[in-house]
């Protein structure tokens, strides 16, 4: 990874205008004029550089709308956010698999009952966020994310943008790609356990036998958000993504030699692509042939090698992306190690699961593309784009020109590698997983920022850079700073999504709450009121800006007091929230929501709460006390 000694083209050609500049003010005379001559200057310039970069314009001037919906994955803060494309504009942020300050999640007994059996997990690891669909195209219903940290898989409702289900998967270690089943809808989402382990693994079997290490295909019922099966394999598994026929899900594999040290696991020539049969799969769970582990119910079927469920492709060693074209036509493993990529003809498939060809017959190109394949997105066009870490560049090449090189044929399939900045993993085009592939831009999500944006320490942003792909050349057009670490995004057409602008009030989100308040006579959207049971306390309040319906409430030192705060503003945007001061308590009530949060009162005294989310010009003024008696 060395730095790069070559100028980025985006910085030489700044630099030479800026140049030119120099050499015409120098013309001028020094001091004549200077000060208004090179602001207009320099304005004139911003606006030849901008007419450079293609048909499409990356400027979205204030008050203007975004076409299209980014969904990032934030890394190892556990959190999914929403930029706008292409202005880049970070819109949101939805706390997964973290604990987040600003809405409550992970303190609230709404997500803590959302993160169920993992409530305790205040971290998580998100890769991979993908959009459910109905033919092969997004339906603006769900967002799927895995969390490798704690072998999580987590739902986002679309319509209100909250996470609505989370599942531990069990049997496996760090669930790593993640994917939706396209066609005939997303019945399916389809991760992979990445970390081998024995099966059980429960201690008692022998941990120094490494043969009887396995790991683990996972599909989840996207609806129930249950494990309907899993398949177990040889090697273990990386990335996955599904065909557009609803039959085939392949995922690549960068170990098969099982090894646990690193020379290990890279001392064999070639890894494998493993391609599931999904009829065969559930055909099988159908018919009773699977066996169950580590004491749960999760069928598990065997698709070790021989098994009819798979097949094996071998491809050179340690692959990584695994992506469909859209058109359907081909699985494109990435090399990683090898400077190729892998295009797998979907269509030779059934042929292989019959035994009419061999497992490499199914490969119909492997085009040489630089160093360090990882991801490869597609266009509307029959362009690949693949993102080079080690060469930090994107190549973009021709699908059916690759097919025809690897026959023989004397033709050229790269049309042009652009410098990023810097290393590369993931990438995506707009809609460039779908059918409805547009081809309009691109996005590398660098692993490195370096010299890109102000130094702030040891710690730097990521880059994220947008490209207008819409020419017949590639054109930088935008860096993006980020915190840790989109992985993968996705970039959908706002027409696809159609978020509510207030809660619902019968939304199952808060529906145990509401039906806790029943039971206590409350009426959550009319009454204030404050009911004892024991030692606990249940304080149920309306708001509505700027007040609280209760400006006061007593309880008793070492009580365990839950807050009901119910919003009943009609207005949009207007949320309020609860904090108590001093308890580690906060949480985001937006318009027509119930919220709860559930702590002790260990403080006696006065205790003041109030309300942090900007509300109203007396939002200073929204606060109440908590008496404490002693
Ligand atoms: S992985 Cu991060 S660069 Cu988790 Cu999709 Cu390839
Ligand atoms: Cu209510 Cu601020």
């Amino acid at each position: 990874m060395s730095d790069r000694k070559k100028l980025p083209e985006q910085k030489q050609l700044k630099d030479e205008s800026r140049r030119k500049f120099f050499a015409k003010s120098a013309l001028l005379g020094a001091g004549v004029v200077a000060a208004p001559m090179s602001a207009t200057m320099f304005a004139s310039m911003a606006k030849a550089q901008a007419a450079e970069a293609g048909s499409n314009s990356a400027t979205v001037h204030p008050g203007e709308l975004d076409e299209y919906y980014g969904f990032w994955s934030g890394g190892h803060s556990g959190e999914v956010r929403i930029l706008g494309i292409p202005s880049m504009r970070e819109l949101m942020r939805i706390p997964v698999f973290n604990t987040d300050s600003a809405t409550g999640w992970g303190l609230t007994n709404e997500s803590k009952r959302i993160k169920g059996d993992s409530a305790h997990l205040q971290c998580g690891d998100s890769h991979h966020p993908h959009m459910s669909m109905t033919d092969g195209r997004y339906d603006g219903k769900y967002v799927f994310i895995n969390d490798k940290a704690n072998s999580r898989v987590a739902r986002i409702r679309c319509d209100v943008m909250k996470t609505d289900k989370m599942l531990t998967v069990p049997n496996v270690q760090a669930i790593h790609g993640l994917r939706v089943q396209k066609v005939p809808y997303t019945k399916y989402v389809i991760c992979n356990g990445e970390f081998e382990i024995p099966m059980n693994n429960d201690g008692k079997a022998s941990m120094d036998d490494i043969s009887t290490y396995r790991s683990l295909f996972n599909v989840i019922n996207a609806e129930t958000m249950e494990v309907a099966f899993q398949v177990m394999v040889d090697g273990n598994l990386d990335n996955t993504d599904a065909d557009f026929d609803g039959k085939y899900f392949a995922s690549t594999c960068y170990n098969s030699e099982m090894g646990v040290t690193l020379g290990d696991m890279i001392s064999s020539e070639r890894d494998h692509v493993v391609v599931f049969n999904l009829p065969r799969c559930e055909a099988a769970i159908k018919a009773g042939k699977f066996k169950t582990y580590n004491g749960n119910n999760v069928p598990v079927l065997d698709g070790r090698k021989g098994s009819a469920l798979t097949a094996y492709i071998p491809v050179p060693k340690s692959p990584h992306g695994l992506n469909t074209s859209p058109n359907g036509d081909y699985f494109v493993a990435n090399g990683k190690l090898s400077p190729t990529v892998s295009v797998i003809s979907i269509k030779k498939l059934d042929d292989l699961f019959d035994n009419k060809i061999k497992p490499r017959d199914t490969i119909v190109a492997e085009p040489e593309l630089g160093l360090g394949p990882l991801h490869t997105a597609f266009d509307n066009r029959g362009n690949a784009y693949t993102t080079l870490f080690i060469d930090s560049q994107i190549a973009k090449w021709s699908v059916e020109d690759a097919i025809k090189a690897y026959n023989g044929e004397k033709v050229n399939y790269i049309r042009q590698k652009l410098d990023v900045h810097y290393q590369p993993g993931h990438n995506h085009t707009s809609q460039g997983e779908t059918r409805d592939a547009d081809g309009k831009w691109l996005i590398a999500l660098c692993k490195f920022s370096k010299d890109r944006f102000l130094p702030v320490g040891p710690l730097r942003a990521e880059n994220d850079q947008l490209i207008d792909i819409s020419g017949d050349e590639m054109k930088l057009v935008h860096d993006g700073p980020t915190f840790a670490e989109p992985h993968d995004c996705i970039i959908v057409h706002r027409s696809k999504v159609k978020p509510n602008k207030l809660w619902e009030r019968n939304d199952p989100f808060f529906a145990e709450t509401i039906a806790m308040a029943k039971a206590d006579g409350v009426n959550v959207y009319a009454d204030n009121k404050v009911v004892r049971d024991g030692k606990k306390v249940r304080v149920y309040m309306t708001s509505i800006a700027p007040s609280f319906g209760m400006t006061e409430f007593r309880v008793k030192l070492g009580d365990e007091v839950t807050v009901v705060i119910t919003n009943l503003d009609q207005v949009e945007d207007v949320t309020h929230g609860f904090c108590m001061t001093n308890h580690g308590v906060q949480m985001e009530v937006a318009p027509q929501a119930t919220a709860s949060i559930t702590f002790i009162a260990d403080k006696p005294g006065v205790q003041w709460y109030y309300c942090n989310w900007f509300c109203h010009a007396l939002h200073m003024e929204m606060r109440g006390r908590m008496l404490v008696e002693a």
